[in-house]
């Protein structure tokens, strides 16, 4: 048996969601960071550390590989609080796991990228970033609006659901540069993450 490891970009919302939820449930790991861009990062591609060459990657103490964040987040989650075994309760987890992979992350990580990855300075044109701010604008009122009526994304406590939607949501102002003055239901949510035990900021390194 080896120890727990994880494979993740300190700079990721995607990566940062898995070692958020590692901090609130206590597990101890070994963190190898790949920030984008890094000799690291092209090591563990080539080393086959990244089974499907992203980030995050857990390598399990059997020896199993577990890439995907959400799916990464179900495994860790299961049989924990942040993961109630009531199937509608599950199912509604999910609808907003798919929702965060399928219609927020191609919007609001995107725009956060262009903005803060020099490398990718080139794509963020006038026109990419309005469309995009655009697009985020209608999710995040959705979002708001959401949260507007609920304390949690889903039932009465916190949950992988809250976990995988705070992973961008939360910097979008400061990294994707979104106007979020008008969304307070969602800053208030924000904070209630942050006041979890246990909780670490994206820049936290394990
Ligand atoms: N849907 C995947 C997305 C994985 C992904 O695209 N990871 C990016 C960082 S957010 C990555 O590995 N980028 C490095 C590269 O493509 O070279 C997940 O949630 O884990």
């Amino acid at each position: 048996m080896s120890d727990l490891k994880l494979f993740s970009m300190p700079s990721s919302g995607n990566s940062y969601k898995v070692r958020l939820l590692l901090s609130m449930l206590g597990m101890a790991y070994t963190h190898i960071p790949c920030e984008v861009c890094t000799p690291a990062l092209e090591k563990a591609k080539e080393d086959g550390s990244l089974p499907h060459g992203k980030l995050p990657a857990l390598h399990l103490t059997d020896g199993a590989v577990l890439t995907e964040s959400s799916a990464i987040l179900w495994h860790l989650a299961t049989g924990t609080k942040f993961l109630p075994a009531d199937p509608m309760t599950q199912a509604r987890i999910l609808e907003w796991m798919f929702f965060e992979q399928n219609r927020m992350e191609n919007v609001i990580a995107i725009r956060a990228s262009l903005n803060s990855y020099s490398h990718l300075s080139n794509q963020a044109t006038p026109e990419r970033m309005a469309e995009l701010e655009q697009a985020g604008i209608a999710l995040f009122e959705l979002l708001e609006k959401h949260l507007g009526e609920r304390t949690w994304m889903v039932g009465s406590s916190p949950s992988i659901a809250d976990i995988a939607m705070f992973g961008y949501t939360h910097s979008s102002g400061t990294r994707g540069g979104y106007e979020m003055s008008p969304f307070p239901a969602i800053a208030s949510w924000c904070d209630r993450i942050k006041a979890l035990p246990d909780f670490i900021a994206l820049d936290h390194q394990p």
